[in-house]
């Protein structure tokens, strides 16, 4: 019996094949789904070597190849974002959005963009901040360029905003039934 090479590439799983050729491990938070949350003031490098295209929108600046993503909330002030530090050893671009719905990287508006405006060709953008507002940036290589950054962020609120509906609400409604069990006692 002989089996062809074909036959038998089409029976290994897929993922046997992914294995034996990608070298370099893919980046947790490749995608929007896995981004990284940064507060306040802090820097942050990472090696993107194996990082894939999100698809995310590139509004009019040309198109995002390897993204890593991160995701902030503002205070109100400027928030600013940098490669422009010395670990960064390949051309950085950065995306700036807000408006993701959670699902569909479509919803994404971009607030804002930079390519070279920190040393060399990293990245820099300052830009104004919504408070509470949620943000999310990626970084990519220019043309598919690959390597290692050094983020620097400044400015970031310190902490994701605590959810307050569902305590609220639990909280409204034990106050509530106290309140008609307090009447109802004083009734008897
Ligand atoms: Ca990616
Ligand atoms: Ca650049």
């Amino acid at each position: 019996m002989t089996i062809s090479l074909k036959a038998l590439f089409a029976a290994l799983p897929a993922a046997m094949l992914v294995g034996a050729t990608a070298a370099y491990a893919v980046p947790i938070n490749d995608d929007i789904d896995g981004s990284i949350l940064l507060t306040g003031t802090g820097s942050y490098i990472q090696d993107v070597t194996g990082a894939t295209a999100s698809g995310a929108p590139a509004g009019n600046y040309g198109g995002i190849d390897n993204d890593v993503w991160f995701t902030f909330f503002g205070t109100g002030a400027n928030a600013e974002v940098s490669t422009s530090n010395p670990a960064t050893d390949y051309d950085t671009q950065i995306w700036v959005y807000s408006g993701y719905d959670g699902f569909n990287l479509s919803s994404l508006s971009v607030v804002d963009y930079d390519d070279d405006g920190g040393s060399g060709f990293s990245s820099l953008v300052n830009f104004a901040t919504t408070s509470g507002t949620q943000y999310w940036f990626n970084i990519d290589g220019f043309a598919g360029d690959s390597g290692t950054f050094e983020l620097s962020y400044a400015d970031l609120a310190d902490a994701a905003p605590v959810p307050l509906p569902a305590s609220g609400l639990l909280l409204g409604g034990l106050l509530l039934g106290g309140g008609v069990a307090a009447r109802r006692k004083k009734r008897t």
